[in-house]
């Protein structure tokens, strides 16, 4: 029997788009894993495609719900942070180091960027926050574009083998023991590579690359590698789900015209079980 992991997802709830808490949430718990909700803002729907999108900013209330579990003794085997639309929640984050369990995680997906370029609302202050939170952080799951804002380096479209390890290196120099890479890749396949700091191991897996790519899936891949490395799964297997999981949602998806914002990841998750 497996010990039932307890975390606390700490990004928006975008109510509309299939991305953050709403991909986090299910699939977190579909695999066993008690999760537990800090919103750090509410918008209408994610940034990504949609405009006149709403954003209720939460980090008052952030601040008045940590206090409130820790009054309470709440703790956790793991924190793992998203999208953050205000950084003034970088040091609650910090703080909520104190609540993890002996042997806790902070897990940081720095989902602020891709293609070269931030988020639509996300400011420089942002990457700031998130390259301290980086150094906290034991395991961080950027993908190339958050990689290079985080290490201060200009986005390349054309990165080598050699680059990638190159990055991960620096990325972990900064703080964390594992780097998970997302969307390395070359000659129609892409995956996922990461390098673990105290071994200076790496493991790559990458998948058939598919003709489109979607808002939510970083998300989505994150929570099932988190998952399975709470499960205790191996490095590989815990890419190669990961990446499989990504490549059958795209592909439940892709035919679906009315579909662009995010993946149908239900009925995966579903044959999953
Ligand atoms: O999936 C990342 C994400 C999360 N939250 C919001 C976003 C995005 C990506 O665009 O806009 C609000």
């Amino acid at each position: 029997m497996t010990i039932m992991s307890k975390i606390v997802s700490v990004q928006d709830i975008s109510c509309y788009g299939q991305c953050s808490l709403t991909v986090a949430l299910p699939v977190l718990s579909a695999y066993g894993i008690e999760t537990a909700i800090l919103p750090s803002g509410i918008l209408s729907t994610h940034t990504g495609g949609f405009t006149g999108f709403t954003f209720l900013d939460l980090t008052e209330e952030m601040g008045k719900i940590v206090d409130h579990w820790k009054k309470e003794n709440i703790t956790y085997d793991a924190i793992y942070t998203g999208y953050i639309g205000d950084a003034r929640q970088f040091d609650l984050i910090k703080d909520m180091r104190s609540m993890l369990n002996p042997g806790g995680l902070l897990i940081v997906d720095p989902a602020m960027a891709d293609h070269g370029r931030l988020y639509p609302a996300l400011t420089p202050d942002i990457v700031d926050g998130m390259r301290e939170l980086v150094k906290c952080a034991d395991i961080i799951l950027p993908n190339l574009t958050e990689a290079a804002f985080l290490l201060k380096e200009d986005y390349r479209d054309d990165y080598s083998d050699e680059d990638y390890v190159a990055m991960a290196r620096k990325l972990a120099d900064l703080g964390p023991e594992k780097v998970i890479l997302t969307g390395v890749g070359r000659d129609g396949k892409i995956g996922a590579m990461c390098y673990e700091k105290s071994t200076g191991k790496i493991t790559t897996y990458l998948a058939e690359l598919q003709p489109k790519s979607y808002h939510g899936t970083g998300d989505i891949f994150s929570s099932v590698v988190i998952a399975k490395l709470l499960d205790g799964e191996s490095i590989y297997d815990t890419l190669k789900d990961s990446c499989e999981f990504i490549v059958d949602c795209i592909k439940a998806t892709v035919d679906d015209p009315s579909h662009p914002y995010g993946v149908k990841f239900e009925k995966v998750l579903a044959a999953r079980k």
